[in-house]
C-alpha cells in the first residue's frame, strides 16, 4: 500500500508512534510518505520504501500567522497525486484531520483518511469552546477513527458523541530496540551503590514534573539515588529551582532531549510518571520494554497498559509520598524489583509489541481500501 503520515515531527509520543508505524511498514514492503514541517525525530535518516516531503511555509503580508492547516492540505493533495496514495494517516486530530480532509476534498475523495487519536487533541485541544466543531467535524469526516485506548476512545464518544464509531488500537513499541540492556553506562551518572530514578516527557505542567523531584527528595533521605530528567518543555525551570530548593540538585541530571532514549531506559533502576492525565503513557510502555518497573498516576489510559502491583505501580494523582514509598520498596527489595521488571516486559511482549500492533493498522488499511 502506499500510505501519507502526518503528524507533530518534533517531540511527543505521538510523533513517536508515527515515526515507529512509518519504520515498521516501510520494513513490511509498503511504501510511506510523511508529510510535515520537519522530519519526524525518531525516523531513521534512510530507509528503502521511507519518504519525507516537508511542508513549506507560504508567507504574505496580509497573513499575520502562517496558514499551516492550509499548506499541509495542499500538500497533502500534490504527494498523494504524484505518489499515487492510497490513504493519509493523520495522528492528533488538530489540525492533521482537518488538513486530511480537505485533502481528499481535493483529489476529489481518491484518497482514505485514517485518523488516530492520542489524547489532548480530545481531552484539552478539542474540548477548547474555540475548537470543538471543528474537532467534532474531523472526526466525523474521517473514513476510519482509532484511539490509542480505550480509555480516550469512551472520553471522546462522551465528549462529541461521534457519527462513527471509534476503534482502539493501542501503542506499541519495537521490543528488539527497547530492552533489557547491560548497565555499562551506570558509572555515568551514579556511584556503585547508588540507584538510578528516570523521568521523560515534554515537561508539560500536566506531567506534574515537580512531583517527581520530590518523590526523588524522599527516597533520598533513605537511600542513595540519582536522578536523570530526560526531556524539555516550560516546566523545566521549575522543577529545577525546586531541586535546588531541596537542596537536591547534584543527584539530578536535567540530560534535555536525546536520540538515544532505550539506552538511558536501560541504566534505570525505576521509572516515574506522575502525570496528571496520560491517554496512554507511550514513554512508560518503553520502559517496561527495557524491564525498567514504573511507578506512574492511576489516570486515563495508564492502567490499561500497567496492571497495578503485578507489572508496576500505580498511585493517585499527586500522592507523592505513596509513590515514594513504592519507590523505597522497589529500589530496596531486590527480588520484587525482579519480578516487576520482568512481568514488565512480558506485558509488553504479550500486548504492546510491534508485531502484535502493526498488523491491526495493515488490517485496518485494507478494509480502507475496500470500503
Ligand atoms: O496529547 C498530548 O498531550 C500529546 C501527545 C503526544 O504527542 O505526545 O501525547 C499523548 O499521546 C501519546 C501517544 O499516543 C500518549 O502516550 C500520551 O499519553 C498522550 N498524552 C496525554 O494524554 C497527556
Amino acid at each position: 500500500m502506499k500510505i501519507g503520515i502526518t503528524c507533530y515531527p518534533t517531540y511527543g509520543g505521538s510523533g513517536a508512534v508515527a515515526a515507529e508505524l512509518g519504520t515498521q511498514l516501510s520494513r513490511r514492503g509498503h511504501q510511506v510518505h510523511f508529510i510535515s514541517y520537519a522530519p519526524p525525530f525518531r525516523l531513521p535518516s534512510f530507509q528503502e520504501n521511507l519518504f519525507f516531503h516537508q511542508v513549506g511555509t507560504m508567507s504574505y503580508p496580509l497573513f499575520e500567522h502562517t496558514p499551516y492547516t492550509i499548506t499541509l492540505a495542499a500538500k497533502m493533495a500534490d504527494v498523494a497525486l504524484a505518489e499515487g496514495l492510497d490513504m493519509l494517516h493523520v495522528h492528533y486530530a488538530i489540525p492533521h484531520a482537518v488538513s486530511a480532509f480537505l485533502a481528499r476534498e481535493a483529489v476529489e475523495g481518491r484518497l482514505k483518511v485514517l485518523t488516530t487519536l492520542h489524547g489532548t487533541d480530545i481531552t484539552l485541544v478539542g474540548t477548547d469552546p474555540s475548537l470543538r466543531s471543528i474537532t467534532r467535524l474531523a472526526i466525523n469526516m474521517s473514513d476510519q477513527v482509532t484511539a490509542v485506548s480505550s480509555y480516550l476512545e469512551q472520553k471522546t464518544r462522551e465528549t462529541f458523541h461521534p457519527d462513527r464509531p471509534i476503534r482502539v488500537i493501542p501503542n506499541f513499541v519495537d521490543s528488539t530496540r527497547f530492552h533489557p540492556g547491560q548497565d555499562e553506562a551506570r558509572h555515568r551518572f551514579a556511584r556503585p551503590g547508588e540507584r538510578i530514578l528516570l523521568h521523560l516527557s515534554n515537561f508539560r505542567p500536566v506531567k506534574r514534573v515537580t512531583d517527581v523531584i520530590r518523590i526523588l527528595a524522599r527516597v533520598r533521605q533513605e537511600i542513595p539515588v540519582k536522578l536523570l530528567m530526560v526531556g524539555d518543555g516550560v516546566e523545566r525551570p521549575t522543577a529545577h529551582h525546586l531541586a535546588q530548593e531541596l537542596s537536591i540538585e547534584k543527584e539530578v541530571f536535567f540530560l534535555s532531549r536525546q536520540d538515544d532514549i532505550p539506552s538511558l531506559m536501560q541504566v534505570a533502576d525505576l521509572f516515574l510518571l506522575p502525570s496528571e492525565q496520560e491517554s496512554f503513557g507511550l514513554a512508560a510502555l518503553e520502559a517496561m520494554s527495557c524491564g525498567v518497573p514504573v511507578i506512574a498516576s492511576r489516570v486515563g489510559g495508564l492502567p490499561e497498559v500497567i496492571e497495578d502491583g503485578v507489572s508496576g505501580i500505580l498511585r493517585p494523582v499527586g500522592d507523592v509520598e505513596g509513590m515514594a514509598r513504592e519507590a523505597l520498596r522497589v529500589l530496596t527489595d531486590e527480588s520484587y524489583h525482579r519480578h516487576l521488571a520482568q512481568a514488565a516486559r512480558q506485558r509488553v511482549l504479550d500486548h504492546f509489541d510491534a508485531p502484535r500492533i502493526v498488523p491491526q493498522y495493515e488490517a485496518l488499511y485494507q478494509e480502507l481500501l475496500e470500503q
